[in-house]
């Protein structure tokens, strides 16, 4: 992760034309594919980079429900920093590796409990995970292959793209007002520039998840295809992204996504006090309590 000091991906330039792809080695043997699969796994995230198509498949792989622990979210800015300064990658499909799950959210044991320095290492994970991903010059495309409540919404928000598996019993939408908690502010504008002020604001408001189709309805997903077909959509799509020049397609997006990110890079300490001013709140503690217990229960 970036040194104290270094600013983040998001706010270095742009790795203009990583489409300008380095000459094959003049020591590869004849015959051989120029471009092998690389994969890196780690615990909870496995990566496989196609070379030849400039494309990553990001799966996550942290059952019961790839909850975003601090083990997690290390690991997601991680890989998606080894992925970001490898030029062979272009772009990254996210998706999850764990039966009808997509991510539950942040780890809500993170959140309960701990102590202030707990509180402040995890959020600004947190902040890092998200400023990585919403500032990636990749083209990033999510495959919500299962529910994405809260935490889980956010990172499909914060790709270029979203498909999810066409099943109403999916739902997807930042949740946090049911569990008495405030979605923060650029958890907040990530949603407004996806679906718009009104969508966002009713939705925010009652902690929403919204089954796929009006997730689809509502544009928080962008579509919606069979399950089996969902991985054959995602290279689909990252094709038609990745058929642009890379410095025009990064321009733009830094165009479009640079003021929110400047946002939380400048405020990034208050929000870490803020953070944690709130959730060691005895009322929050409890509301986060009950509503694991309540996860509990449901099971049983
Ligand atoms: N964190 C920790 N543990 C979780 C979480 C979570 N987010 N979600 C589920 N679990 C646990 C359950 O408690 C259960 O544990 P156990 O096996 O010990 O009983 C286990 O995972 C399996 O869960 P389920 O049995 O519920 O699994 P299902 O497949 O039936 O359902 C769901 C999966 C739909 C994901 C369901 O578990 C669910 O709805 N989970 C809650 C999701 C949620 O509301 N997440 C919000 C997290 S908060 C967040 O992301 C943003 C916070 C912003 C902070 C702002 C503060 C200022």
């Amino acid at each position: 992760l970036c040194p104290p000091g270094v600013l983040p991906l998001c706010c270095r330039l742009p790795a203009w034309d990583r489409a300008t792809r380095p000459p094959p080695s003049p020591l590869q043997p004849p015959g051989l594919p120029l471009a092998p699969c690389r994969s890196f796994s780690n615990n909870k995230i496995q990566v496989e980079l196609d070379e030849s198509s400039g494309v990553a498949m990001m799966k996550f792989k942290s059952p019961p429900v790839n909850s975003l622990s601090l083990e997690f979210l290390t690991e997601f800015s991680i890989s998606l920093e080894k992925l970001e300064n490898n030029r062979a990658c272009r772009g990254v499909i996210i998706t999850s590796a764990v039966p009808k799950i997509f991510s539950s959210g942040l780890d809500i044991t993170e959140m309960c409990g701990k102590s202030l320095e707990h509180y402040t290492e995890f959020w600004r994970a947190v902040q890092e995970m998200w400023l990585r991903l919403y500032g990636s010059n990749m083209v990033t495309v999510a495959a919500v292959n299962g529910s994405s409540p809260a935490g889980g919404c956010l990172v499909a928000l914060s790709c270029d793209y979203r498909i999810m598996a066409e099943n109403p019993k999916f739902s997807i939408g930042l949740n946090e007002a049911q569990l008495g908690i405030v979605a923060p502010f650029w958890f907040k504008d990530t949603f407004v520039n996806v679906v718009g002020h009104r969508i966002a604001e009713r939705s925010l408001q009652l902690g929403s998840l919204h089954p796929a189709p009006e997730a689809l309805r509502l544009g928080l997903v962008d579509e919606l295809v069979p399950e089996e077909k969902l991985m054959e959509k995602a290279a689909a799509v990252m094709a038609q992204w990745l058929a642009l020049p890379d410095h025009a397609r990064q321009l733009t997006k830094t165009m479009m996504r640079k003021a929110v990110l400047d946002r939380l890079v400048a405020h990034r300490e208050e929000d870490i006090k803020n953070f944690i001013s709130f959730i060691s709140k005895e009322s929050i503690q409890k509301s986060l309590r009950m509503y694991m217990e309540m996860l509990k229960k449901r099971k049983s």
